[in-house]
């Protein structure tokens, strides 16, 4: 019978079993944005986990709006990823780069020029953005033009190919979590008048043109995608969540993915309080392979892959705190529990000196 040991295969990616690393932001890039051979040695440590996503990666220099996010867009920084990709294989792992650009989630701090970030309407996400010093409001972006829109997918594509050249496994296209093309797909966010915005098909025609290129470029069966429907996590909200996702995942048929990561509920808000949502829904539409995250613990991870509920589950905080959570999976063992202070700060605290089993 399958479980969560057992091999998958997502498109042109094999994973020994069906634990995947969720993506996870952790604020240590060094200068330039290059990730560093600290970075190496925590995906290293995590790489029994039969397929690491890697933390948000900025795609170009005004996709980032938070401090020490490795981009993927210099010769330095594919030179970085590059020792972190041998470093996973050599371990016996599977890696793909989560390719970011967080659209108005930023400020001029962070930008090019000192200029507004860019989204699809000049709409000012409410809050404050830590900017490496202190805490600013945000601000109102400035709305993408539509003759803007080609040279960003260009974006992406070039960000793909670069992932390829460092030695990546494939790449996920971040669409969740209120950023930039999950600004594009959700109604509050997006009021443009042009062929970008409107109703679900024009809000999904940024990914879809995103998932054209990129496939084309590195192959469909190198490429996933990550939705997160209800999250209001940077203040946004769609009217008609199950009718814009629904019409996503049924577009998503199209390509051939190598995988759909979807993100459920509401970050770390109990089940209890979720934006109702019917997943179970898109796992019916969905014909590829379906990645489902949050909340998940070994018992409903097993028993999610066991009534095919879902083909993997990714794990962020156990995989965070439990380098060798497969092993703990295996014989039963205790867990870590994450240090939420290191979360985005402490260099090698909290980060690469969790400890594993004594063998
Ligand atoms: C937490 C802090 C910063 C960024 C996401 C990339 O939610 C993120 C993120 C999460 O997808």
């Amino acid at each position: 019978m399958t479980d969560l040991f057992a091999p998958l295969r997502l498109g042109a990616i094999e994973l020994a079993n069906r634990i995947v690393m969720s993506p996870l932001t952790r604020c240590r890039a060094g200068e330039g944005n290059v990730p560093t051979d600290l970075m190496a040695e925590y995906y290293r440590q995590r790489a029994s986990a039969g397929l690491i996503i890697t933390e948000a990666t900025p795609i170009c220099p005004e996709g980032h709006g938070y401090p020490r996010t490795p981009g993927i867009y210099t010769a330095e920084q594919i030179a970085g990823w590059k020792k972190i990709t041998q470093a996973v294989h050599a371990a016996g792992g599977k890696i793909v780069c989560q390719l970011w650009h967080v659209g108005r989630i930023s400020h001029p701090d962070f930008q090019p020029g000192g200029v507004p970030p860019v989204a699809p309407s000049a709409l000012r996400p409410a809050g404050q953005v830590f900017t490496g010093r202190e805490m600013k409001d945000y601000v109102t972006p400035r709305a993408l033009e539509t003759t803007e829109i080609p040279g960003l997918i260009a974006s992406y594509v070039q960000a793909a190919r670069n992932a390829m050249e460092a030695g990546f496994d494939g790449i996920e296209i971040h669409a969740g979590n209120g950023y930039l093309i999950d600004q594009f797909l959700r109604s509050s966010t997006n009021q443009r008048t042009d062929a970008y915005g409107g109703g679900k098909e024009n809000r999904a025609r940024l990914l879809l043109e995103i998932l054209d290129g990129v496939c084309a470029a590195i192959g469909s069966d190198r490429a996933g995608v990550r939705l997160s429907p209800v999250t209001p996590f940077n203040d946004l909200h769609d009217e008609h969540p199950q009718e814009t996702f629904e019409y996503v995942t049924k577009q998503l048929n199209r390509y051939g993915l190598a995988f759909l990561d979807l993100l459920q509920g509401m970050g770390g808000a109990p089940a209890e309080q979720w934006i109702p949502f019917d997943y179970e829904s898109l796992r019916a539409i969905y014909s590829g392979k379906l990645i489902r995250n949050n909340e998940y613990n070994f018992a409903s991870a097993q028993e999610a892959i066991k009534t095919g509920a879902a083909d993997a589950i990714a794990f962020g905080r156990l995989l965070l705190a439990n380098p060798d959570l497969v092993e703990r999976f295996r014989r039963g063992a205790s867990l870590n529990a994450p240090d939420y202070e290191k979360l985005y700060t402490g260099e090698e605290k909290g980060y690469t000196d969790y400890p594993f089993l004594s063998a």
